[in-house]
This record gives C-alpha cells, sequence and structure tokens, in this order.
C-alpha cells in the first residue's frame, strides 16, 4: 500500500494541477465520517459540495445501486429503460416539475437549461435569430464549460479560455433596480443561484426573489435558478426557492441526486421551455441511464423517507446559533441557511486556508473560498451531539 505522501506526489506528478486540495487522503467514509489512509476519522462538512446530502456510502442508495447494477446499467437515450419513467414521476411529485431532462454533471443541466431557453426565446417569444440574451449576476458559480465561464466574474475561471460565448449580461445579485434596467426585448431567462455558493453563501435581500418573479413574470421572461447546490435539502427545504415563497420556470439539480454516488443532474421546467426541444437537437450518452436513474429514486426518497430535510432545517439554526456564540475577534460574520453555513473572517485577522488547515488538524473537514471564508455545509444527517463535537473543534480554533 502506497503512503499518503506516495500518493500525494504521484498525484501532483501525473495529474493535471486544476486543483489544490488539502492534504488529506481519504479511502472510506460513512455518514458524516470520512477516514484518511491512516485511518484517522474526519466531520466531513463539505459533503463533497454537496453531493453527499445523504451522508456517505448511505445504505439504502447502496443497495438500489447494486441491485440495478445486476440488471443493466445503460441503454442509451436510443432506446427505452424502465427506470427513467420512475425516476420522472418521483422528480414531478416531489418539484412540481413539468417536464424533465435527465443529464449527468451540473454544468451540463446548465449548458441544457441556456440552449432551451434560447430556443424558446426564438420560437416561443419570436426573438431574432442569435440575439436571446440571458441575465445573470456577478459572482455566480454555475460550472466550468466555456459557455459557463463566458459569463463567470472571476478572474480566475476565464483568464486564458477565451474567445467566450456572447449572449449574456452580469448584473449585482440581490440588487433588483439593476436587474430592471438589464432587461431588453431580448431577454430570455435570468439564471440565478437562490443562495450564492462559491461566492462565500451569500443570501439575497429579503423580498429579492419574489419581486424577480413577478418582474420575470411580467416581461416574458424565463427564471432559471440554479439549484444544483442549494437544492435537495442543503437548505433546509427540498428547494430553496421555497424560503422565497416562489417558482422558478426552470430548476437545475444535481450533485445530492445521486446522493454522491454517480453524477446525476436534470433540468426540471414547465412545459413551455423543454417542451421546445425536438429529438436530435440535444442529448447525452449517460443522461437518463437506467442506473443513474434507480441511484437518483432512492436519493431523493432517502432523503424524504429518514426526514433529512427536517434535519438539515433544525440542526442548521442550531449550528448556526451555536457558531453565533463563538466569541472570537477573527469572526466577521456568520451566516447561513439550513446546512448551508459559512463564517466570514476579518481579512486582517486571519486568512480563511489557515482556519481550515487548523480544523483538519482537529479533526474537521470544510472548505474556503475568497480567502476570507470557509464554508460549513456537513451531510444533512449529522445529528446534535456530532454538531456539539464540532463546535468544540471550531472553538477551540477560533479563540
Ligand atoms: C469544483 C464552488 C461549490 C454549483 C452550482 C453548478 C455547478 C456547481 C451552483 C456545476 C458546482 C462546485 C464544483 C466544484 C466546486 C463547487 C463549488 F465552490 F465552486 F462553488 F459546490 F460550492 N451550479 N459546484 O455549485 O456542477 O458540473 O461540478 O457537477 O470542483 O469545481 P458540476
Amino acid at each position: 500500500m502506497q503512503s499518503s505522501a506516495e500518493l500525494i506526489a504521484h498525484e501532483q506528478h501525473l495529474g493535471a494541477h486544476n486543483y489544490q486540495p488539502l492534504d488529506v487522503v481519504l479511502s472510506r467514509g460513512k455518514g458524516v465520517w470520512v477516514w484518511d489512509v491512516d485511518d484517522k476519522r474526519y466531520l466531513d462538512c463539505l459533503s463533497a459540495y454537496s453531493a453527499v446530502n445523504q451522508g456517505h456510502c448511505h445504505p439504502r442508495i447502496r443497495q438500489a445501486m447494486i441491485d440495478q447494477l445486476d440488471k443493466i446499467t445503460i441503454t442509451s437515450r436510443a432506446f427505452r429503460n424502465d427506470q427513467l419513467a420512475l425516476l420522472y414521476e418521483d422528480l414531478a411529485e416531489l418539484t412540481g416539475a413539468h417536464r424533465i431532462l435527465p443529464m449527468n454533471s451540473g454544468a451540463e443541466a446548465v449548458e441544457s437549461a441556456i440552449k432551451a431557453v434560447r430556443k424558446w426565446g426564438y420560437e416561443g417569444r419570436g426573438i431574432p435569430d442569435g440575439e436571446a440574451e440571458i441575465i445573470v449576476c456577478a459572482n455566480n458559480f454555475h460550472g466550468r464549460t466555456i459557455s459557463i465561464v463566458s459569463f463567470s466574474t472571476d478572474p480566475t475561471a476565464r483568464r486564458g479560455f477565451g474567445p467566450f460565448t456572447p449572449g449574456f449580461k452580469v448584473v449585482p445579485f440581490g440588487d433588483f433596480a439593476a436587474l430592471e434596467a438589464a432587461i431588453t426585448d431580448r431577454t430570455v431567462a435570468m439564471l440565478v443561484e437562490p443562495i450564492q455558493g462559491e461566492a462565500g453563501v451569500i443570501i439575497p435581500p429579503e423580498g429579492y426573489f419574489p419581486r424577480v418573479r413577478q418582474l420575470c413574470t411580467e416581461r416574458g421572461i424565463k427564471l432559471i435558478l440554479d439549484e444544483i447546490q442549494t437544492g435537495l435539502g442543503r437548505t433546509g427545504r427540498m428547494l430553496a426557492e421555497e424560503h422565497e415563497g416562489i417558482e422558478a420556470d426552470v430548476t437545475l439539480i444535481g450533485k445530492a441526486l445521486s446522493g454522491g454516488f454517480y453524477p446525476v443532474s436534470a433540468v426540471l421546467s414547465d412545459d413551455a421551455v423543454l417542451g421546445i426541444l425536438k429529438p436530435g437537437e440535444h442529448g447525452s450518452t449517460f443522461g437518463g441511464n437506467p442506473l443513474g436513474a434507480a441511484v437518483a429514486r432512492m436519493a431523493l426518497k432517502v432523503l424524504v423517507d429518514e426526514g433529512m430535510i427536517e434535519n438539515s432545517e433544525k440542526l442548521g439554526a442550531y449550528f448556526l446559533e451555536q457558531l453565533k456564540g463563538i466569541r472570537s475577534d477573527m469572526i466577521a460574520e456568520v451566516r447561513g441557511r439550513g446546512l448551508m453555513l459559512a463564517i466570514e473572517f476579518k481579512p486582517e485577522a486571519t486568512k480563511a486556508k489557515s482556519i481550515v488547515y487548523a480544523l483538519k488538524d482537529r479533526g474537521v473537514l470544510t472548505k474556503d473560498t475568497h480567502e476570507t471564508t470557509i464554508r460549513i455545509t456537513p451531510p444533512l444527517v449529522i445529528t446534535r451531539d456530532e454538531i456539539d463535537w464540532a463546535l468544540e473543534q471550531f472553538a477551540a480554533v477560533l479563540m
């Protein structure tokens, strides 16, 4: 068996250096806990960026995957399979979606929504061909394809990757007047995260989304909510839009849609948007395969059956309140909704990365963003005792 140092060295030598991971080499996980190759245990407060909301290696999702593995894994969409319709039914029931498009990664779901909504703009709204505009928000994160980084405002995500895809306009997140001013007769959609994740768990001002919803309806603009990170229980609701009392026209989900077992994403929409796609216009070899569909069905079922969404709401509120109670000169703000939490530090006091390392040494894995913020997003199966233990580690590091 190779040591942690050897594995890290080989990864550095052979892999593309598009990541700078924390030097912890994990080899197994169960629920909220993960273990490294030296059998040291950590509380996972990242959850693979919310891909394992249901906890690592959830036994019922595992079993559903094994059962499906014994039958058939993929048919391609050239043929039908007996799992996809069942996933559609479950998604429609849980989210109110009228049409569904299965894909694999989150970025693919975003790309698919952009394609569908543009075509809807031309055919449904009569916008001149090639002129559709989509409004997005500053500090967005929607993935890493060329079109998606075309409307990123993060220089690191963009630099060196042009030429970029045109047709996007950026407005500040949470700024209703700016959105109103950016709309033209070519605007087909607004694409936005209900809570900005990569930006540092940024919650929009109260009332922003209801006004956005109303404006989009009035102007015939499709509201696309990227719930790839906020969806599926993370914020204490099935979808984060429920906190705002609104319904998107198009909702994007991914990550926890498979409980971390397998890439599964989906575009959920009204009849008009996905209804615009005709045979041959869009697809994916793996999208909608029976293995992914079976896994996704169980990933959704355990979220609901096992009370994970309620746990996220209840224990998220507890975690937030307790974190706010930590008296530390380093902390500028603690914020969050459900189990999507963040601590922002005073830039002069510390670097988020050094807090991440100190927490790692005490057995808690977190992730920094933008130098001053750490995100705390444990699996939704976390217990109060586990949170209390985590809080001791936070307190020790932040005093
Ligand atoms: C990485 C952040 C999280 C997402 C939203 C689409 C996607 C993501 C709202 C694309 C992906 C990831 C990917 C991960 C880092 C990460 C992330 F820090 F960048 F912001 F989660 F917090 N929409 N988020 O958050 O989904 O194609 O990756 O399946 O390593 O890039 P994907």
